[in-house]
């Protein structure tokens, strides 16, 4: 092959000049970040979405992931000929469509945009269905596309977290019909997404990223890419490696948040204050991690992720144990807190049922507006089914519709504390004036020790 250079060496010389075109396919709260990262860096990025008016917003320049700010979209405005081109003019059909200029980023909903791109990354997301089951509808609908654009000198990488071997056992084969080869033709590769929504420390440049390959060009390949944008590369020996680290990491977090909360349960048969105890341990200046108890464990992460790995193994005839009980701990909170509402309200000499109960904050964590998996669900729910009268009040959710339930938050917070029989604090969101409450509510359960 002297002076012919290979599929692979093409393909690096791209990627060192950054005139690779990169398609990050999914536009949320992982794949908007990556993509970003890329323009900046020079390369010219297309970002491929289903979702019409997500696409359309971002190519009017404004975004809607709070770690992006549009200010950041409008740096990296898809130019031609130096002018910016008006939004309807940039979902063209792939002939006429103007790739991205380097240094820029523009959307589309058009998958055959791929085509003409040489590194395709798949963002999309991964949910457990009605029956707990993985769903890699997603990955599977990304995969179909890719197999019809899928072209020699292409690198496809996979970010969504799901269950190891979904890399080698699903998607390489939809790409290899295309009679393409991995590793030779074509390059494949899995590397876990690690943004954490709201970090202000941690971003895409310094979390440092994990990547495994299908063969090792593809992994050099894979790494050369992530190697021109985030200072920090972790090759591994494999994708199913890779795709097991991420699940590591968060079923750790699953386990030991499941591990403290069991830890309140028993400090509260103890009467020991599990919050001094956690306090007191966290001084332990090596081998301890603090977690801290809660009213269970929301997100589109931490309740699911772990059920990708224990699927996987039952499969194979395993049964995943501490997946299996940490789930159970922690998707049984509510449930715990529950009986403490009504412990308070019968010591106060109320039934629950047409007692007023005011949930003071539903979002799945402290200072965001998500609601996925939201413990506060399961509290409102296992509330109303005793016949109790729930209002809640979240600064940064204003209604929330649940199982065919439409409750919106309650507009004048003040008033909503005074009439309540019971104040339950569910989010620790930072807008909230605990001393105030205090004063105001005649009964408070706190699930996250704020009062
Ligand atoms: N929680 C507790 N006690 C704790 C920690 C969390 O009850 O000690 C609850 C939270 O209230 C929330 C749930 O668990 O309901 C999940 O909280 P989280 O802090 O894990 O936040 P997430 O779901 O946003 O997790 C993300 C993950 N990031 C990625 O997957 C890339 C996770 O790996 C990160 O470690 C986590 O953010 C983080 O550290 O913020």
């Amino acid at each position: 092959m002297y002076g012919k250079r290979s599929v692979k060496e093409q393909l690096l010389t791209k990627i060192e000049g950054h005139s690779a075109i990169i398609a990050v396919i999914g536009l949320g709260y992982v794949g908007l970040p990556l993509a970003v990262a890329f323009a900046e860096r020079g390369f010219p990025v297309v970002g491929v979405d289903v979702d019409a008016a997500k696409v359309a917003a971002l190519n009017r320049g404004e975004s809607y992931v709070q770690d992006i700010p549009s200010a950041r979209l409008a740096g990296i405005r898809f130019k031609v000929e130096g002018r910016n081109l008006e939004p309807d003019t940039l979902n063209l059909q792939p002939s006429t469509f103007n790739l991205p200029l380097p240094g820029t980023f523009t959307a589309t909903t058009d998958y055959s945009v791929l085509a003409h791109c040489d590194a395709a990354i798949i963002c999309v997301p991964t949910p457990l269905n009605k029956t707990r089951d993985p769903d890699v509808r997603y990955i599977i609908a990304s995969g179909e596309s890719l197999a019809q654009h899928i072209h020699r000198g292409m690198l496809v990488v996979l970010e969504s977290t799901t269950y190891p071997g979904t890399t080698e056992e699903l998607l390489r084969p939809m790409l290899q019909q295309s009679g393409l080869r991995v590793g030779r033709d074509f390059f494949l590769a899995f590397s876990p997404e690690r943004i954490n929504p709201g970090d202000p420390i941690y971003m895409v440049e310094n979390t440092p990223k994990v990547v495994g390959g299908e063969t090792a060009a593809c992994r050099d390949v894979a790494v050369a890419l992530y190697a021109q944008i985030i200072q920090r590369i972790v090759p591994v020996s494999s994708t199913q490696t890779a795709e097991m680290v991420k699940l590591l990491e968060n079923t750790f977090r699953a386990v030991n948040i499941a591990l403290v909360n069991e830890t309140a349960i028993m400090c509260d048969k103890l009467g020991i204050d599990v919050w001094e105890v956690v306090e007191a341990a966290a001084t332990k200046p090596y081998g301890f991690m603090k977690f801290t108890p809660g009213p269970g464990v929301g997100g589109h992460c931490i309740p699911l992720d772990p059920h990708y790995l224990s699927w996987k193994l039952k499969t194979l005839n395993y049964n995943a144990r501490f997946i299996q009980l940490a789930g159970e701990i922690n998707s049984d909170m509510p449930r715990y807190w529950v009986n403490k509402v009504m412990e308070a309200l019968n010591d106060a000499g109320k039934p629950v049922r047409g007692s007023r109960v005011l949930v003071l904050g539903v979002a799945y964590k402290k200072d965001i507006d998500d609601v996925r998996e939201s413990p506060a669900l399961d509290i409102i729910e296992l509330l109303q089914a005793k016949g109790a009268d729930v209002r809640y009040h979240d600064p940064h959710v204003a209604t929330l519709s649940h199982n065919n339930h439409t409750l919106t938050s309650e507009p004048d917070l003040d008033a909503a504390l005074a009439t309540a029989d019971c104040v339950m604090v569910v989010t620790d969101h930072s807008s909230y004036n605990w001393l105030s409450v205090r004063q105001r509510a005649r009964l408070v359960v706190d699930t996250r020790h704020v009062l």
